[in-house]
C-alpha cells in the first residue's frame, strides 16, 4: 500500500465543484424526504394536506393569464402535467440551491428549506374547505427535511475534512469545525467510527485523516442513498395508495342512471360523411378539458348534495335522488370554452342527460332584485351565470348526470355539472358543483372575473375549417373542403367559403339538431395542384354575419374569420 501523503493545499477547484455538487445533492435528497413524509402523514392522517397539490393549485390560482394560456394552448389536456413538471424543476433546483448553501453559509439552506415549508403550508390552509389539520404534513415534512439536511452537510463536512483539514472551508466552516459540527450527530454510528481507529479528536489535528477519507465519504454517500430511496418509495407508495383509495371508478361505472323521458332526434342529414371532419358528437375521451382543478375532483354521489342559498324564498338542498327524481332529460348541446382561437379545437358536442336548473331555481324561488347565479364547484371555482339564462323558459340550461350515455366522466364533472347552452363554459358550466348562490353582478364576482375576463360572456358565432389541414397535402382533382360552424341559441343559417379570397361560395349545411348544436358544412372543389388559401364566414339564422374583426380570446372570446392555408399535391 502506498504511504497516504497528507494535503497541505487547498482542495482543486474541480474537487470543491464536487462537494458542491454532493452539497446540492444532500439539498435535493431533503426536499425529496420532505414530500415523502409530508406525502405519508397527508395519507393517514389529512387527504387535502398533499403539498404538492396543495402548492400546484396555489399556482393555478396565481399564474398570470398569459401563462396560462400559453400552457392550455401547447400542451392542452397536459397544462396540469406540465404545471406539476415545472413546479417539480423549480423544487429541484431551489433544493440544491439549498443543499450548497447549508453547504458554504449554514445555516441558510436549512432557512431556506424551512421558508418553503412554510409557504406550502400557507398555499394548504388558505385553499378553500382547508382544515387546519391538513398543514401537520407539511410540518412534519419540513422539520425532517431540515433536520435531513442538516446532517447529511455535517456529514459532507466531515468526509472533506478527512480528505484536507487544514484547507480554508468553504465560508462558514470555522464555526461548523469549531464546534465540532459533524461528529456529534445521534445518528453517527459508534461502530464505524471504532472502526476507523482514531480519536474523535481527528478532526482538530493539522492532519489529514486518509485513513478516514472512505468511510467517512461512505457513511455520506450511504446515508444519502438511503433517504433518497426510502423518500422515492415512500413518496410515490403514498401518492398512488391516496390516489387509488381515492378513486370512485369502480362506483361510477356502477352507478345506474335512470332512463331519460325524452331523447334527442338526431335528424336524417345531420351527420355529413366526409373523412377528416369533426364527428357530429365528440367521444367523451376526446372531448376537450378546461379547468383549474390539479386533481380531479372525487365525489361520491351518495354524500353529494347541491345547495340552492342567497337571494331566495326558500333554500333547499338536493341530494342525487333528488336530481334524479326530477326527472330525466336529453339534450343535444356544444359546449364553447371562451380560450378557443379562432380555428381552435376547444369546442365538443355531447348528448347530455339533466334537469332543466330552472326546476331547481322555481324550488327555491329567486327574489326580486337577484341578476346573478353564482355556482360553485368543491374545488372553489366559481362561474356567474346571469339568471335569465338559467330561468328563461327557451333556454335549456341544464344539470347534467350524464354525457354521451354514461355517467359523467370525473374530469368533465361527476356527479354533476351545469350545461348552458349559449354562454362560454367559464360562465356557465361548472363542474363538480355543489352550491348556487342566487346573487347579483354586483354583490359577487367568479373566478375568472377579477383575472381579466369579462363577467359576461355570450359564445360568439363562429366557423372553422377542419379539412383538409396544414401539413396534410391534398390530392388534386374533385376534393372536399368541411368543418364545423355554431351560433348557439340562434342556429347557423349560411356558411360560406372563400379559395384564394374569390368569391364567397356558399356551403351545403348538415341538418341541424337544434340551436344549440352545432352544424357541419362541405363545399365541393376542384383542387388545382399548389398553395391556396381558404376562408370561411357563417351567418346565423336571424342574418347576423359572424364577425370578421379579429379578436384575441380575452376578455370574452375570439372572433375573426379563419383563413387557412392548404396544399394540393
Ligand atoms: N369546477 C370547474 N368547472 C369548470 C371549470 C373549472 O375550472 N372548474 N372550467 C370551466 C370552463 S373554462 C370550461 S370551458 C368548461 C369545460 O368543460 P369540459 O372540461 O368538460 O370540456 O368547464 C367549466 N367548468
Ligand atoms: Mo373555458
Amino acid at each position: 500500500m502506498r504511504a497516504p501523503t497528507p494535503t497541505r493545499a487547498r482542495p482543486h477547484g474541480s474537487k470543491r465543484a464536487v462537494f458542491a455538487a454532493f452539497a446540492a445533492l444532500a439539498g435535493v435528497v431533503s426536499a425529496a424526504a420532505l414530500l415523502a413524509v409530508a406525502e405519508v402523514v397527508a395519507l393517514l392522517l389529512a387527504h387535502d394536506g398533499s403539498p404538492v397539490l396543495a402548492v400546484g393549485s396555489f399556482v393555478i390560482d396565481i399564474v398570470p393569464r398569459w401563462a396560462k394560456e400559453f400552457a392550455i394552448e401547447t400542451f392542452g389536456a397536459n397544462d396540469k402535467l406540465f404545471l406539476l413538471g415545472s413546479i417539480g424543476l423549480a423544487v429541484v433546483v431551489a433544493a440544491a440551491v439549498a443543499g450548497v448553501l447549508q453547504w458554504i453559509r449554514p445555516p441558510l439552506g436549512a432557512v431556506l428549506i424551512a421558508l418553503a415549508g412554510a409557504l406550502a403550508v400557507i398555499a394548504i390552509v388558505t385553499r378553500t374547505g382547508a382544515t387546519p389539520l391538513a398543514s401537520v404534513p407539511t410540518v412534519l415534512g419540513t422539520v425532517i427535511g431540515v433536520v435531513l439536511l442538516s446532517v447529511l452537510v455535517k456529514r459532507l463536512r466531515r468526509w472533506r475534512e478527512a480528505v484536507a483539514p487544514d484547507a480554508p472551508a468553504p465560508v462558514g466552516q470555522a464555526a461548523g469545525t469549531s464546534d465540532g459540527v459533524g461528529r456529534s450527530g445521534p445518528s453517527d454510528d459508534p461502530a464505524a467510527e471504532g472502526a476507523a481507529g482514531t480519536a474523535d479528536t481527528a478532526g482538530d489535528s493539522d492532519e489529514a485523516r486518509p485513513g478516514h477519507v472512505a468511510v467517512d465519504r461512505r457513511r455520506f454517500l450511504a446515508m444519502t442513498v438511503i433517504v433518497a430511496v426510502g423518500s422515492a418509495v415512500v413518496g410515490a407508495g403514498s401518492r398512488i395508495v391516496s390516489a387509488a383509495t381515492s378513486s370512485l371508478a369502480g362506483l361510477r361505472e356502477a352507478l345506474k342512471i335512470p332512463a331519460a323521458r325524452s331523447r334527442v332526434e338526431v335528424p336524417a342529414g345531420a351527420e355529413l360523411d366526409v373523412p377528416g371532419l369533426s364527428s357530429l358528437y365528440t367521444s367523451n375521451a376526446d372531448f376537450y378539458r378546461v379547468d383549474t382543478a390539479l386533481t380531479v375532483p372525487s365525489i361520491d354521489p351518495a354524500t353529494w348534495s347541491l345547495t340552492v342559498v342567497g337571494l331566495v324564498d326558500t333554500e333547499l338542498t338536493l341530494s342525487f335522488q333528488d336530481v334524479l327524481d326530477l326527472g330525466l332529460d336529453e339534450y343535444s348541446i356544444t359546449l364553447t370554452c371562451v380560450s378557443n382561437e379562432v380555428g381552435g379545437e376547444l369546442l365538443g358536442t355531447a348528448k347530455w342527460l339533466g334537469v332543466p336548473i330552472r326546476d331547481v331555481l322555481a324550488k327555491a324561488g329567486p327574489q326580486s332584485g337577484a341578476d346573478m347565479v353564482l355556482s360553485k364547484s368543491i374545488d372553489g371555482f366559481t362561474a356567474g351565470t346571469p339568471l335569465g339564462a338559467l330561468t328563461d323558459d327557451g333556454i335549456d340550461a341544464i344539470f347534467a348526470v350524464a354525457m354521451n350515455g354514461e355517467p359523467l366522466p370525473f374530469e368533465h364533472g361527476f356527479p354533476v355539472r351545469m350545461v348552458v347552452p349559449g354562454l362560454y363554459g367559464y360562465v356557465s358550466a361548472t363542474k363538480w358543483v355543489t352550491e348556487l348562490k342566487v346573487t347579483t353582478f354586483e354583490a359577487d364576482e367568479a373566478y375568472w372575473t377579477p383575472r381579466g375576463y369579462s363577467a359576461e360572456a355570450p359564445v360568439k358565432m363562429s366557423s372553422r375549417i377542419d379539412t383538409p389541414r396544414i401539413g396534410k397535402p391534398a390530392a388534386a382533382g374533385p376534393l372536399k373542403i368541411a368543418g364545423v360552424a355554431w351560433a348557439q341559441t340562434v342556429g347557423i343559417g349560411k356558411v360560406e367559403v372563400s379559395i384564394d379570397d374569390g368569391e364567397w361560395r356558399p356551403a351545403t349545411l348538415s341538418t341541424a339538431v337544434n340551436a344549440d348544436t352545432w352544424v357541419q358544412w362541405v363545399v365541393d372543389w376542384e383542387a388545382t395542384t399548389g398553395a391556396h388559401y381558404v376562408a370561411v364566414r357563417a351567418t346565423d339564422k336571424r342574418g347576423n354575419l359572424q364577425i370578421q374583426e379579429r379578436a384575441p380570446i380575452a376578455p370574452n372570446g375570439s372572433s375573426g374569420w379563419q383563413r387557412t392555408l392548404i396544399t394540393v399535391a
